[in-house]
């Protein structure tokens, strides 16, 4: 009956059609996000779409997308996808005029898409297709809807009561996406309240506390990195569109694979164990040369080569292949670990929880070592295994097995094209050679000798050392220019190279000028 009304009547608009595609689409992203929020908030279909995309995207995308947004790389990743939503869904409209079971069946197509999408993810279960599936159905259904309703009146668009009465049903479904949506939001926070579980934390009695930072290792240069980052301050890198929340009475952690028995510990049992403290400087090999992708803090945590004891790795494995609740991996040399006192399973930053976005309520810090093969936040599960066996997320697009932290340094003062007056200028920075340590850092000024920069007193051999350099500024544009020398005797190199695969060289600049 309705198909009779629908063939005999004017269809909508290209707007009109246009806005109730879009309005079935916000349809299938908010019921989509209220079931995931039941099931997994993984499989909300926005969600699914964008860690497809993120595990996709080619390396010179990703790598232009951080140098463009830095940290607010997912922030874009968002929005550029819900502007390929709302075309896609303007297109669907279009179709959908000319043939309402072809718009339908299109977005219908892509939902199933989504959904097999789903069942991809590296955690998902046969569950995680439903969200897609329910969403489909009903973002399905308010098209059909919405190009039956001003039909079923026998109007066309443009006509006063069948123009409002449309405008009706597209608000109305619009509100009801909109207030799925929030629901599931609500749902799912109320299911796992993360800050809560935060909250309550009590940081880990540690008998045996890190040594201080001394006044001299910390120096009070203005604009000069603080020794320690400040967790609201420290760089965050991961493939996480949407954070895990993981409380501690979820949390398991697994060892397991090439071991002589499996072990499972929960949060109770491990914090049973003795607690340690360590300072530690962190550092993605996505950081370009001047880059700010590192930071330094107080991690506390368990000793990971405690734990890996109490399994008892087999001799020949040489991989420890961790996994976050996320599904991403890392593949830490065993040797990096075993019999290192501060490779650690840590569970508070600076003094408080792990923040959410840096791993609560359980990572991994292995000094020395880039944190792609060697950090894994919200970690759930260590697989004791071989290099010739096994490869980890990002050594599986290419990066280098092994990667350990090149020497590297950085001018923090002055600021890039500063205006100067002539005289004495404080030139000052960081630089870090982590498992090696810094034992000079040397200035030049455009294309004159190397002069020595004096360094602030030594934390350890795993965090970086601040420097500082007085220069005699004579007016002109000067390019200055930093090098590192690290405790085995090597300079850095002056040699450029791209961060992929295993850590960007080459040498620090700042152009300014003097006047
Ligand atoms: N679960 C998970 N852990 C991860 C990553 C990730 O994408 N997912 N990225 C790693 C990388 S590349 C780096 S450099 C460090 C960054 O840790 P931060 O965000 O706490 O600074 O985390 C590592 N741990
Ligand atoms: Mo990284």
């Amino acid at each position: 009956m309705v198909r009779r009304i629908a063939f005999t009547s004017r269809p909508l608009g290209p707007a009109a059609a246009a806005l109730a595609a879009t309005s079935a689409a916000a349809v299938v992203l908010g019921v989509g996000h209220l079931v995931a929020a039941v099931i997994d908030p993984n499989a909300s279909p926005f969600f699914v779409l964008g860690a497809t995309v993120i595990d996709h995207t080619p390396r010179w995308l990703k790598d232009s997308a951080i140098r463009w947004f830095g940290t607010n790389d997912k922030l874009a990743l968002a929005i550029t996808m819900l502007g390929v939503m709302v075309a896609g869904a303007v297109l669907i409209g279009l179709l959908a005029r000319r043939r309402l079971a072809l718009g339908a069946g299109v977005l219908g197509g892509l939902g199933a898409a989504v959904a097999g999408l789903a069942l991809l993810r590296p955690t998902a279960g046969l569950a995680f297709a439903v969200p897609a599936l329910v969403a489909t159905m009903a973002g399905v259904a308010a098209l059909c809807l919405l190009f039956v309703v001003p039909a079923a009146r026998g109007g066309r668009d443009g006509d006063g009561p069948t123009r409002r009465g449309f405008l009706f049903a597209v608000a109305a479904v619009a509100a009801g996406a909109a207030a799925a949506g929030a629901t599931g939001r609500f749902v799912g926070s109320r299911l796992r309240d993360i800050g809560a579980d935060r909250s309550a934390f009590v940081l880990p009695r540690v008998a045996d506390p890190a040594s201080p930072v001394l006044p001299e290792m910390d120096l009070a240069v203005p604009g000069l990195t603080r020794f320690i980052t400040p967790n609201t301050e420290f760089y965050r890198i991961d493939t996480a569109l949407q954070l895990p929340s993981l409380t501690r009475a979820q949390w398991r952690l697994r060892i397991h694979g090439m071991v002589d028995r499996e072990v499972v510990l929960d949060f109770d049992a491990l914090s049973a164990r003795d607690a340690v403290e360590s300072l530690i400087t962190l550092t993605c090999v996505s950081n370009e040369v001047g880059g700010n992708l590192a930071g330094t803090a107080t991690w506390t945590g368990y000793r990971l080569t405690d734990l890996l004891a109490e399994a008892g790795p087999a001799p020949d494995a040489d991989m420890i292949l961790s996994r976050s609740v996320d599904g991403f991996t890392a593949g830490t040399p065993l040797d990096a670990v075993l019999g290192n006192p501060d490779a650690l399973l840590a569970v508070a930053m600076n003094g408080e929880a792990l923040p959410v976005a840096h791993g609560y309520p359980a990572r991994m810090i292995v000094p020395g070592l880039y944190g792609y093969v060697s950090a894994t936040k919200w970690v759930v599960d260590l697989e004791l295994t071989r290099f010739d066996r096994a490869r980890a997320y990002w050594t599986e697009r290419g990066w280098a097995e092994r990667a350990p932290i090149k020497t590297a340094s950085r001018i923090d003062v002055p600021a890039a094209f500063a205006t100067l007056p002539s005289g004495p200028v404080t030139v000052a920075g960081v630089a870090w050679a982590q498992g090696r340590g810094i034992t000079a850092v040397e200035v030049q000024v455009d294309d004159g000798r190397w002069s020595p920069a004096t360094l602030a007193a030594a934390y350890s051999l795993d965090t970086w050392r601040q420097w500082t350099w007085t220069w005699d500024a004579s007016p002109g544009t000067h390019t200055l220019r930093v090098r590192a020398v690290d405790a085995t005797g090597v300079v850095q190199t002056g040699v450029r190279t791209t961060p992929f695969p295993d850590g960007a060289t080459g040498r620090h600049t700042r152009v300014v000028t003097v006047r």
